[in-house]
């Protein structure tokens, strides 16, 4: 798998390839990355990337050029055309499932936008598809680019240990994760659930799946209305 970042910021894109299991997996070959940006492919001595929106009112929009000449070194770059995503409050929620589909992708370039945005242009002739991280605002997509990178990177065969297994992660089942213990038996007072110091791992498995339905109630009433609709 390879991804490639159009971003005005490449160096915060070593917050993925300095540690963690993103690290490993960029090591080992699991995956590759490289950034695009697209100050390098402006033509005005000035390198402008923005400029101030039609119709007026405040904040600047990434203009279509740029980023379009910055797609097309990409294209040049691959067998095929890659799989765009852009990152943005206006896209569809990012989700376990959407995660595992993008998984399926050899090729995935990630736009990151500054400012109020790209140019509804670009938008439309050379995004696949628009996604956001969640219902709130940051100052760039980059932060949101590597959570989607670490969520798809994490589900790739080989990316985590045997110990730390994605099908034991919260949603691989749906639901919200049971909770986690370990040494001591007991900590300013607190004592370990004593199913799990017992040892049958029949009664262990149904504690722990009754403790996920109990927590997606209480928590997350919206996915269980989800899963019986
Ligand atoms: C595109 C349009 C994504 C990108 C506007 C990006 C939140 C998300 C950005 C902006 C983002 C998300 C600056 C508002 C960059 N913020 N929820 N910011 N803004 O996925």
């Amino acid at each position: 798998m390879r991804f490639d970042v159009i971003t005005l910021f490449p160096e915060m894109f070593a917050a993925l390839t300095e540690s963690g299991v993103s690290r490993r997996a960029i090591q080992s070959e699991l995956y590759a990355l490289k950034t695009w940006n697209p100050r390098q492919f402006t033509l005005d001595k000035h390198k402008t990337v923005d400029d101030r929106p039609y119709g007026g009112g405040p904040g600047m929009v990434m203009m279509y050029q740029p980023l379009k000449e910055t797609l097309s070194a990409i294209e040049g770059e691959l067998q095929a055309k890659p799989h765009v995503v852009y990152l943005s409050p206006q896209g569809q929620p990012l989700t376990q499932q959407k995660v595992a589909d993008l998984t399926q992708y050899d090729n995935i370039t990630l736009l990151c936008g500054r400012y109020e945005g790209v140019d509804e242009r670009l938008i439309t002739s050379s995004v696949d598809e628009e996604i956001s991280i969640g219902d709130f605002v940051v100052s760039g997509g980059e932060l949101p680019a590597m959570m989607l990178m670490d969520a798809v990177i994490r589900l790739i065969p080989g990316a985590l240990g045997h110990s730390q297994s994605a099908e034991q992660d919260s949603f691989s089942d749906g639901l919200l994760d049971c909770p986690h213990y370990t040494r001591p038996e007991v900590v300013d007072g607190m004592c370990v659930p004593s199913v799990l110091m017992e040892g049958n791992h029949a009664k262990i498995d149904a504690w722990r799946q009754a403790q996920k339905l109990v927590r997606t109630q209480q928590r997350r009433p919206d996915i269980l209305s989800d899963i019986n609709s």
